[in-house]
């Protein structure tokens, strides 16, 4: 039996445990990072559920302990569900997976409530069970493809096509370009074809010397480089980085820089025969 206090004893636990409630280091450090409302094939909870999904992440430089703090699918209902065991730490730049199943009885990891792929809300809330930590509310999900931020804990939310539950967020980038003449000489003109290898929507090039960006000009059909010219071109994607950069450099030789090199070259074969016969 607890024996019983007097008021102001409670006055004081409640001053002392109140701080610790939610530091306010945890604003902005703790953050719902990607979820996946409509997960098919991607990844299996340690029961073979192909369950939907919620990731949180710890972008500050201190262990955060989410024992006692709640997760929602109704922001008008804090307390929905209570991540209920002694201890669950996050550390500094890590990721923690809850799975979306309403199977509570399969532990701390399992949340009574599943997400809704035609948009609903996940909302994190401190031990009091009104703070609110973070929110997300969302829309239409496709199977497969995630919703998470990018970078990790940023305020930039998009549709990952490479979802990655319980690691760091990644969009992938677009594939590389095939450039139809490699770094040469030539005298009057050159045609060069760019093609996309792979996750292109488009291809975007500078005969400059820059590195190719949004504004850059759009590939449409064959380039022809008459002038000494270095080229650059890049493949992009909505949704992905941009490709790597890939580099040409033309070289425009005039037509006597050329007869004087034929005939140099001329003239060295001959004194190598000449050699050879001695
Ligand atoms: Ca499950
Ligand atoms: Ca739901
Ligand atoms: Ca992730």
């Amino acid at each position: 039996m607890i024996p019983s206090r007097p008021l102001w004893w409670h006055a004081v636990l409640f001053a002392c445990a109140a701080p610790f409630i939610l530091p306010a280091s945890y604003a902005g450090d703790l953050v719902i990072n990607e979820f996946m409302a409509d997960n098919a094939t991607t990844v299996s909870d340690p029961q073979g559920d192909e369950d939907d999904w919620i990731e949180l992440y710890n972008s500050g430089s201190t262990d955060i302990d989410v024992a006692g703090m709640y997760l929602t699918d109704n922001l008008g209902n804090p307390t929905q569900h209570l991540i209920d065991t002694d201890s669950l730490i996050i550390g500094p730049g890590d990721h923690l997976l809850f799975w979306a199943d309403n199977d509570t009885v399969d532990g701390p990891m399992h949340l009574n409530f599943k997400l809704g792929a035609s948009g609903e809300q996940i909302g994190l809330y401190g031990t009091d069970g009104t703070t609110l930590i973070d929110s997300i509310v969302f829309g239409q999900q496709l199977p497969d493809i995630s919703y998470g931020r990018y970078p990790d804990g940023s305020n930039d939310w998009r549709s990952m096509n490479i979802p990655t539950p319980g690691d760091v967020n990644n969009i992938g980038a677009a594939g590389s370009v095939d450039v139809s003449e490699p770094s040469r000489t030539f005298t009057t003109s050159l045609s060069v074809t760019l093609t996309a290898t792979n996750n292109a929507d488009g291809i975007r090039y500078t005969l400059d010397g820059s590195v190719p960006t949004g504004s850059s000009s759009a590939y449409g059909s064959a380039l022809t480089i008459t002038n000494s010219t270095i080229l650059r071109a890049r493949a992009f994607k909505s949704g992905m980085e941009d490709g790597p950069v890939v580099s040409a450099h033309y070289i425009q030789l005039a037509d006597d820089a050329i007869r004087t090199l034929e005939s140099n070259a001329f003239k060295d074969w001959v004194t190598q025969k000449k050699d050879w016969r001695t």
